[in-house]
């Protein structure tokens, strides 16, 4: 009962259908609401979600409601959240016009959100083309090498008792994942078929964050001029404006 109070507080009413459920999944009824709730904080993880959500918002009018975490009380590890996101982590997003489907992982929320609001593939391609293979190679590529590792690099250069074998590995993966985007920004407006999309947000805020680990744009010429273009749009500047 504790978990269906502190998800009233989060969403709401309760409908009678949870309140007579055991289950603790969250339903948010209200037809007249957005139809997409962000759980986020401000982080490089956040920031893609709210950064594609703005432009989804600029370019069809799709609304989101954002809801903040809070790291200092540990909420992405309470229940409620772990029910949307198992894995504990930011960000997740709640879909109210699909049932209150949630989708997390950052990769997965910017290629759902792509397929089910992006009508126009303004921000993508058909997953059965070539390029829509190249956007999912780019964006598997960014999770499993350029996020973690520069998350790593951050961790280490913010210690206390400093661990340089620790800090170094990272920093150096990270430069070297700088500059295998570099091979492919030096000749290219953007990662996929000169078109900005969904692969180019899951990137940018993770080189948004390169001065958190010492770094700077200069050593790789591509990426500085594909990251000053990306950060001009109006929707990057308000999705990196939601704390
Ligand atoms: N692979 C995940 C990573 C998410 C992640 O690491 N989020 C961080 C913030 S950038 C987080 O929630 N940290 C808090 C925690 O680990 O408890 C994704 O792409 O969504």
């Amino acid at each position: 009962m504790a978990s269906v109070l502190r998800a009233t507080r989060r969403f709401g009413a309760i409908p009678n259908s949870l309140q007579s459920s055991s289950s603790l999944r969250p339903r948010y009824a209200t037809m007249a609401s957005k139809p997409i709730i962000l759980y986020a904080v401000g982080t490089p993880n956040g920031k893609k979600a709210s950064i594609f959500l703005e432009e989804l918002k600029a370019a069809y009018g799709l609304e989101y409601e954002y809801k903040k975490i809070d790291f200092s009380k540990t909420e992405q590890k309470e229940p409620w959240f772990l029910e949307l996101n198992p894995n504990g982590r930011i960000p997740a997003i709640v879909d109210r016009s699909k049932d209150n489907f949630a989708v997390f992982e950052t990769g997965a929320i910017l290629l759902y959100l792509q397929q089910h609001y992006d009508k126009e593939n303004r921000f993508g391609f058909d997953a059965a083309t070539k390029e829509g293979s190249e956007v999912q190679q780019w964006m598997f590529w960014a999770n499993a090498g350029l996020g973690p590792m520069m998350g790593q690099a951050g961790h280490f250069k913010n210690l206390k008792e400093p661990i340089p074998y620790a800090l170094n590995r990272y920093v150096d993966e990270s430069k070297r994942l700088f500059g295998v985007m570099e091979i492919r920004l030096k000749d290219h407006e953007y990662l996929v078929a000169n078109k900005y999309s969904i692969a180019d947000v899951n990137a940018y805020t993770w080189v948004a964050a390169h001065t958190f680990i010492g770094l700077s744009l200069d050593e790789w010429p591509g990426v500085k001029r594909w990251f000053d273009k990306i950060g001009e749009r109006e929707a990057v500047k308000a999705g990196n404006a939601v704390p």
